[in-house]
């Protein structure tokens, strides 16, 4: 990685939980690119939040490395950021636990994702759910971040990192750096192909709600062929019309062009032509980078080795500012 002197701090992370959707690509994956460049960045997998829910151990250790090569694919430059896995860094759980003792009970309780989580996953309500937040907020805050790129649906646990931190530099003494999160305005909220008023998500159990990165061309056009619209056979974007509107923002965030532009390429056309041209694109755009994923993910030795070097950098930084924390806190240190 080059040396960044000066430059700001970019943090941000996905869970290795499942296939990659195509809303942690334009929600996510896909903004980082255009910042490795200017900023100083950190982009990890977190797989200590993924364990949160329950998870086959094999296709957690898979995932990980499929997540590597994706990211590589979509033009993440090792070269430029520390790309790196959650467990690999120890400093992360450590912080956690100094965080938990500024944490509220309440607040963490609160939380929209852990109601949602809590709920669908009625059997595990374990601790780890309740702590996510608390994590993040530890992932973000040992780097300095300033600024969280992520979906809307992540904003208000970047808040929690924030009040986290603000809370411990009014105990302790300025320590941390206060983030702000970075929304894209575009794409940064894909629903459900079969519930456009939910959120696309890769642990869906509905196998025809989310579009992933890894379905070939025929399944990505029967997915967005079935997709749920409505029965008026207008194609423009109105609140009251969330299916087709769900599937404009995902044409527009696919092909790069505005709303309006979007609406007056499909005026006069019926749904179905409608579909099989937003299916098309999104096929498009993604067959090169799943190709390059298949290349990066036959060559383990070197995955494993990038992975390494991010490991490297991390744990540096890491280090540096848990000591700070801990001595912050009066733990004797020798
Ligand atoms: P899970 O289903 O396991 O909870 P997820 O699909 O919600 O996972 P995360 O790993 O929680 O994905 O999120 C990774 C990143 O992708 C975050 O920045 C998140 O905001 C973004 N993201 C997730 N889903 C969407 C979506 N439907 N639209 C836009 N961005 C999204
Ligand atoms: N919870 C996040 C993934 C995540 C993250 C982070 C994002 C873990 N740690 C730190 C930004 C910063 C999610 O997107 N679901």
């Amino acid at each position: 990685m080059e040396q960044a002197e000066g430059k700001k701090v970019i943090y941000s992370a996905i869970q290795p939980s499942g296939n990659l959707t195509i809303g942690n690509y334009v929600g996510a994956v896909r903004n980082w690119l255009t910042l490795q460049r200017e900023y100083e960045c950190y982009f990890a997998i977190a797989d200590m939040h993924a364990i949160t829910v329950k998870l086959v151990p094999a296709e957690l250790r898979r995932h990980t490395l499929e997540l590597a090569a994706l990211y590589l694919a979509c033009g993440i430059d090792p070269a430029q950021c520390a790309l790196y896995v959650q467990s690999h860094v120890p400093a992360h759980a450590e912080l956690c636990w100094v965080l938990n003792t500024v944490t509220y009970v309440g607040e963490a309780s609160r939380m929209t994702q852990f109601k949602d989580k809590s709920r669908r996953h009625s059997d595990n309500v374990n601790m780890g759910l309740m702590d996510y937040p608390v994590l993040m907020a530890a992932d973000i805050l040992l780097y300095g971040a300033n600024y969280v790129p992520v979906g809307a649906d992540q904003k208000q646990h970047v808040e929690l990192a924030r009040d986290l931190a603000e809370r411990f530099n009014s105990r302790y003494g300025e320590t941390f750096t206060v983030p702000e999160p970075l929304i894209p305005k575009g794409g940064a909220r894909i629903a459900s192909l079969q519930d456009p008023e939910r959120k696309m998500s890769k642990s869906d159990t509905n196998p025809g709600a989310s579009v992933f990165l890894s379905d070939d061309r025929d399944t990505i056009l029967r997915k967005f062929r079935r997709a749920v619209t409505d029965s008026d056979n207008r194609i423009v974007f109105s609140e009251d019309k969330p299916g087709i509107s769900n599937l404009l923002s995902i044409y527009c965030a696919f092909k790069g062009c505005t709303m309006s532009e979007a609406e007056a390429s499909f005026a006069g056309m019926g749904y179905g032509e409608f579909k099989l041209a937003v299916g098309e694109t999104v096929a498009d755009v993604l067959a090169p980078v799943q190709a390059r994923q298949r290349e990066l993910l036959a060559e383990k030795k070197e995955l494993a080795a990038l992975l390494e070097a991010g490991r490297e950098r991390a744990f540096y930084t890491s280090r540096k500012t848990l000591s700070k924390v801990y001595r912050k806190v009066g733990f004797y240190q020798g």
